[in-house]
Order: C-alpha cells, then structure tokens, then sequence
C-alpha cells in the first residue's frame, strides 16, 4: 500500500466511516488516492468551516472518528473555528492538511498559502488539536499515524495531520493499533468504592451527563448505573440529547435559572451531584441561581476522578461506570420527579409564529412519528431545541459558534443514515446555509426551519439599543430551488404545520421552512437565559 491508502485504512479501522473536504493543489494527489481507493467515501463541501463542522457532527454522532480533509494554508486555516469549536467540546476529529513535498520547501521561494513560515500552520493547530504529525518520512509514518489517532480516540479531541504531497504515494507498512494503557486495578476499586459511599450516604444524589458519556460510548452503563442506584439524571446543556435512546431516570436538561424550576432545585439542593463527563463551563454552570460548589461535587472527567479534595489520575470514565456496575447487582426504585411539560399540540391558526410554536410542531411530529435526530446552530434555534423531546442532538452548546447548524445537519445526515432537522437562525443561515446546495449531489434530504426574524436576536436581547442588530429580509425560501431544494415561507401557525407536514412527505430533496418570527419574540428558555445572564452580571459587576 502507499501511505495515503495506509493512512484511509488505519482511519476506517479506528471507526470513520466517510472523509468530509476541499481539495487544492497541495491536496490533489491525496483527494485523488481517496476518490480511488473507494476505503472511505468522500463528501466535498463549499467552504472549509462547513467542512470542520460536518467532520464534528459526524464524530459527536458516532463517537468515532470524524475526518476533515484540507489543503495547506487558505483551506487548513478556513477551518481554525471549526476545528477549535471541536476541542473545546471535545469532539474527535481527524484534520489532515496537504503541505508542500520537501523540494519545494527548500526552493527558498515563498510558497503560495505560506502566512508566515512554512510551520506556521502547524504551530496554530498545534494549540487547537491535543496531538499532531507531520507524515515525512515513510518509515516512521505508521507508528505516527497509531499515536495520533489513538490520541484522537482517547482525549475525544481533534487531530493533525501534514500530508506532503510529495509523500501521498510512497510505499508505507500497514499501521498497528496501539492498545489502550492498562488501569491500576486498585486504583480504580478504591476509587468505584470512595464514589459509591459518597452517593449511598447522600439524602438527595443526582447524576449529571455531560458530552463524554457519549464521546466515550457509555450512556447504556450510565443508564443501567442509574437505574440500579435509583439516581434520577439530568443533562447539561451540552450533554443535551444524551440518554435519549436509553430508559435511563431522565428528569431533563439543567439549565439554572433558564430552565425548569423542578430541576434546578433537584440539581442546586443535591448533596452528592455526581457529574459524569461534565465540562466545567459558563453555559453548563454560569446560569446556576445559586452558586453550585463544586469542590462538593464528585467529577469525572478527562479520565481523573476528583471528590472533595483528591483526585484519582488515569481512571477512564468506561472503566468507572464498570467498576460501580460490578458493585451494585440489584436495581433501585428511582425517587418520583417531575418530567418537564414540553410544549406540543400546536394550534393551526393564523396567528404569527414565535420559536416555541417551532418547539410544539416539532414535538407533535416525533409524537406521531417517533424521534428525529436534530442539528442546530446558536441563536434561539438552541434554545428552542431545549423546549424538544429529547432526540439525539448536535450543537454547539458551549463553544457557540454561529455556522455550525446547516453543515452538522449535513454531516448528522451522512454519519446516521437518517433525515435530520435542522433548526438555523437567519443570521447564522447567512454564514454557512449555502452549503445546502451540496445535498443533491449526496442525496441528502435535511428538513430545515430557518427562524428568520431579520434580526441577530438573541444579541439585541442583551442590548436593544444597537441598531447593529436589525438585519435584512433575505427571501431564504426563493433560493431554495436554485439549490436544488424546495422552500416555503410561512408567517402563521396554521402554515406552519402544513409546510412540515408536505416537507416530512417530501422525500428525496432539502426541504426549507423558513419561519417568519417578529422581532422581539423569544423562546421562553431565551428568554429566561437572558433575564439570567443580565441579572448575574450585573450582581458580578456591582457587588452589594
Ligand atoms: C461565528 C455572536 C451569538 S448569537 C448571534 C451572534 C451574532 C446572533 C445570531 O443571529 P441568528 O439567531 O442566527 O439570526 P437569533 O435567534 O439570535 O436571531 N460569530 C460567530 N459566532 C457567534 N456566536 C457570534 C458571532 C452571536
Ligand atoms: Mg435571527
């Protein structure tokens, strides 16, 4: 095999299942390896940050590997936000950059992309990946291509690869899977052990689910833990989605004081609140009413267990799960809660449509037709989807990055098989919805509902006086037959829920919704986040 053909295979061996990309000339001898080979499937996009977002749905879809294939310099840069949106969420994305061969290195030309010096590009993804290789030297390049991706897998954070495109056909050995480090046995026991007492002594324990439960593939074990602890859970705004397919306690998503008032009492009065692979963040925490402490809290995360004032190093969040399950045999009646009301039953009538009208026809869908699985960008369409039966969802709920939603919607679409919904707002459909027009070619069919209030809302809602905040009325339904779709706009309920219905019976094509909202109406979670936020910075900024 070439190294090209070695490096596809040791990427389908460690679980991608489809390369996402955007050729150019340094990266043409390897988009060609790929094209031929037929190891992976390849899915060229529009512009280089859809295709770091598709890469990241894919990879949050299946826990897998994601793979983002780009040229040297304008293509590997486009796709910086994209890419740091994946590390900070802790998605495993593979970036393989094409880069000049050795010869023209040492032309003493500036090369064309070149910023600054030829490594400049690998020092910027150096800080926004957790391991990087450059593929030089063919000797060396299985057990670099082993490292990294095996890195990949185990941190759940993006990758970087240089390929230069004088190596892309040099004969390779195959690559040889490293095995995962082993756990100390007794490490782990007294840690299973200390954990279990923390929560058997505890009168009200709750268990929070945050993104590496599924990272890490365990939201069975965390489930099955649950049930036999008699522990309800809850998720964190990232974690959002998460136990979906499971028949884990669900209460729903703690969101402080933008959420359910149930559970961010159960969650701020728990006296053991176990948080199983939660990022430690603003959007997960800042919203708390009260100040969570969370030197109280038991964290497992970025494989270390910390209770109190010690930490367990080197215990993987699998190995926790199954330690504690070998430790509880029997299951435990969960305490009764509350399951929070989602909206539904939308009432078809004329008047206008507001987001959480969205939330209730999306609901009675999944009522009528089970569950859809859900991308959506930031903006209130994020907010919105909180209102949403629990689904499998991509977002991007810490690091926020406008443009995420169409591409994931994509890239959830080719990585699950299924016809997603996309939920976009118009400002964020405005940076990357044109990447709609690669559907046709893929026989992709997402249903997207553009919530378009001419308006960078969720912004205004925090300072209404800018003008700066009113957008213009961009007929997002005309363009839809221009790229290959069908659109409609809709600006009452009754409209609503029938272009959804056509668009569900339409197979075969996107189908765009794009929703008229009025400026000024919000989701009730928006709106409740916002009067949060506002009134935590303004205690933070004029303490008493
Ligand atoms: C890449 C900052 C956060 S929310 C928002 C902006 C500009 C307005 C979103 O407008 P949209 O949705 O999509 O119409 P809505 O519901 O508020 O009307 N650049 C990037 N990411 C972020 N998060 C911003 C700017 C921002
Ligand atoms: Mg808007």
């Amino acid at each position: 095999m070439n190294l090209s053909e070695v490096l596809l295979t040791a990427l389908s061996a460690h679980g991608a299942r489809e390369v996402f990309g955007i050729p150019g000339d340094f990266a043409l001898p390897f988009f060609k390896i790929i094209e031929e080979s037929k190891i992976l499937p390849l899915y060229t996009m529009s512009h280089e940050p859809a295709v770091g977002f598709a890469a990241d749905a894919a990879a949050r879809y299946r826990s897998k590997l994601g793979v983002a294939a780009v040229t040297y310099g304008a293509g590997a840069l486009n796709m910086v936000n994209a890419v740091a949106g994946a590390f900070a969420e802790k998605s495993p994305v593979v970036v393989i950059s094409g880069a000049p061969g050795k010869g023209e290195v040492l032309s003493g030309m500036l090369l064309h992309h070149q910023a600054k010096t030829i490594d400049s590009q690998f020092a910027i993804y150096r800080e926004i990946t957790c391991d990087q290789a450059r593929l030089d030297d063919a000797r060396t390049a299985p057990a670099e291509i082993s490292r990294v991706l095996s890195s990949c897998l185990r941190e759940s954070r993006p990758v970087y690869i240089e390929l230069p495109r004088d190596m892309v056909a040099v004969p390779c050995e195959p690559v040889v899977a490293l095995s995962p480090a082993p756990i100390d046995a007794d490490a782990l026991a007294a840690c299973a052990d200390e954990v279990l007492a923390r929560l058997r002594s505890a009168s009200a324990p709750v268990l929070m689910v945050g993104v590496e439960v599924r990272r890490f593939g365990v939201e069975e074990q965390v489930a099955e833990l649950a049930r036999r602890l008699g522990v309800p859970c809850v998720t964190t705004i990232l974690g959002r989605g998460l136990l979906a397919e499971t028949d884990a306690p669900l209460a729903g998503t703690y969101l402080g004081v933008a959420g359910d008032p149930e559970i961010t009492r159960m969650v701020e009065e728990s006296d053991a609140l176990l948080l199983l692979g939660v990022i430690i963040s603003d959007t997960n925490f800042g919203v708390s009413s009260r100040k969570i402490d969370l030197r109280h809290t038991i964290q497992a995360l970025d494989h270390r267990v910390t209770l109190g004032f010690h930490t367990y190093p080197d215990i993987t969040l699998p190995a926790l799960l199954d330690a504690m399950l070998s430790r509880v045999a029997e299951r435990n009646a969960v305490p009764r809660f509350e399951r929070p009301n989602y909206p539904r039953g939308l009432v078809a009538d004329d008047q206008p449509i507001g987001p959480n009208d969205v939330a209730r026809a999306i609901n009675d869908l999944m009522q009528r037709d089970g569950p859809i699985p859900i991308a959506t960008d930031i903006g209130d369409c994020m907010f919105t989807a909180m209102d949403i039966d629990h689904t499998a969802l991509v977002a991007p709920g810490y690091y926020a990055s406008m443009g995420f939603g169409v591409p994931a919607g994509l890239g959830l679409q080719a990585a699950s098989g299924e016809r997603p919904i996309i939920l976009v707002g118009d400002g964020a459909f405005q940076m990357t919805g044109w990447e709609i027009g690669n559907c046709r070619r893929f026989g992709w069919d997402p249903i997207v509902i553009v919530l378009n209030n001419a308006s960078w809302e969720m912004l205004r809602t925090f300072q209404p006086e800018s003008a700066f905040n009113d957008l213009g009325d961009w007929k997002f339904a005309a363009m839809a037959d221009g790229l290959g779709g069908e659109g409609v706009r809709v600006t009452t309920r009754a409209e609503l829920k029938a272009a959804l219905d056509q668009a569900v019976a339409t197979r075969g094509k996107f189908q765009l919704i794009e929703a008229i909202i009025p400026r000024g109406v919000l989701s009730d979670t928006l709106a409740r986040f916002v009067a949060g936020v506002k009134r935590l910075t303004v205690a933070k900024t004029n303490p008493a």
